[in-house]
């Protein structure tokens, strides 16, 4: 008989990555997304798995939608990704994002609980919820918790729910605490994907500049592909625990500014960065360096693509896709989304 696996948020990024390899190791794969008028796969097709998945619907703010599929399909796996994930918007929307990200966990463990108790959950907890808290520079399992945004307390509420429940119930409840993870697919908005889409964009002589914020910020990035094998082998242990999933690396944005434009042969990248207010943040997280030796020793976890490579990949993915694009004539706006 085929495991099977419900993932949540399946058509963001590491949603896609997981099937991907779920489906490889012979899963069958549920995909829970939303009700759109226009769907977009996007993210699946572009990873080839998109006729793999049985996509089911469902929203996270909809307790019964939740309660009437762990009811049907109590799946061996569940892997809760789904979330409005971007830490910038969290303060213009603190309600849906509270919702989608605290409560719909807690509809799902419940339902979870009632209905499928040997379901082995994963909740996809973040780096987010340590803020600026560290020890000599470093952040692990042990390092107190101290949220800077709506949307790290409205994870740091899930991820002890999840403990919770496993502690309550007996159930088993993994919390993967990872650190900013980046791929081609990653969404625009986020600062790695808004400089390698930018930097092709440049590169293509369709814009002139890129708008950012704050560039003294560091973050641990790592490659998705690599951290979406962390989560199965979570919840291949014998007892759920909780992981922190980290490259061990910190780089600084003007780091990733400087070699995704040195990519595309432009050394003096400084002129084309505008400094826009709009995308510094009420509360920064200056610095994030995770220290991942638990997951490593533990479940033989390492991550492969290191940061330079990332980087270079992102813009490679970039630029072929502009190119398909302009080739096909479908490339009608040359702005840099404005979006933060
Ligand atoms: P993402 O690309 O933004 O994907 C999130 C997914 O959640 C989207 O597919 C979204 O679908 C779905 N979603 C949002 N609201 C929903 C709702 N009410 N009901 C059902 N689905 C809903 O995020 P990601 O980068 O893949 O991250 C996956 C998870 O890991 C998230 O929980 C994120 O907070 C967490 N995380 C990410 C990182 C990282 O660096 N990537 C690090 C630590 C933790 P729609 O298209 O319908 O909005
Ligand atoms: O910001 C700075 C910004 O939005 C990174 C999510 O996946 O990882 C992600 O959250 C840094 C911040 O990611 C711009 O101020 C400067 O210091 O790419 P980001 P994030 O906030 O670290 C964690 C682990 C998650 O859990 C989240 O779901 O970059 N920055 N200028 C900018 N950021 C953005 N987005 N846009 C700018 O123009």
């Amino acid at each position: 008989m085929k495991k099977t696996a419900l993932i949540t948020g399946i058509i963001g990024q590491d949603g896609a990555y997981l099937a991907k390899i779920l489906l490889a190791k012979g899963y069958h794969v549920y995909g829970l997304m939303r009700r759109y008028a226009t769907p977009q796969f996007n993210n699946t097709d572009y990873l080839g798995i998109t006729k793999d998945i049985e996509f089911v619907f469902g929203d996270m703010t909809d307790e019964s939608s939740i309660l009437n599929l762990i009811k049907s399909l109590r799946p061996d796996e569940v892997y809760n990704l789904a979330a409005q994930s971007f830490v910038g918007i969290s303060w213009d929307l603190p309600k849906m994002t509270t919702e989608v990200n605290s409560l719909g966990v807690m509809y799902m463990l419940n339902a979870l609980k009632l209905f499928s108790p040997q379901t082995k959950f994963y909740q996809a907890s973040t780096s987010e919820m340590f803020g600026n808290s560290h020890k000599d520079g470093l952040q692990t399992e042990q390092t107190p918790f101290h949220p800077r945004s709506p949307y790290a307390i409205s994870k740091l509420y899930s991820h002890w729910l999840t403990i919770n429940y496993r502690e309550s119930y007996n159930m088993f409840c993994a919390s993967g605490i990872l650190f900013n993870h980046e791929s081609p697919i990653r969404g625009m908005e986020f600062v790695t994907r808004k400089i390698s889409h930018g930097v092709a964009q440049i590169a293509l002589g369709l814009a002139q500049e890129i708008r950012l914020g704050n560039l003294d910020s560091k973050r641990d990035w790592g490659f998705a592909g690599d951290y979406v094998e962390a989560m199965w082998l979570m919840l291949q242990q014998e007892k759920a625990d909780d992981y922190l999933i980290s490259t061990g690396e910190t780089h600084s944005i003007r780091d990733f500014l400087q070699i995704a434009f040195a990519h595309v042969g432009i050394q003096d990248w400084e002129k084309y960065i505008t400094i826009d207010p709009r995308f510094k943040r009420p509360a920064e997280v200056f610095a994030l360096h995770g220290k991942s030796d638990k997951a490593r020793e533990k479940l033989g976890w390492v991550p492969k693509v290191k940061f330079e490579e990332l980087v270079k990949m992102m813009v490679d993915a970039d630029v072929a896709r502009l190119k398909h694009k302009m080739a096909d004539k479908k490339y009608s706006s040359v702005k840099t989304p404005v979006v933060s």
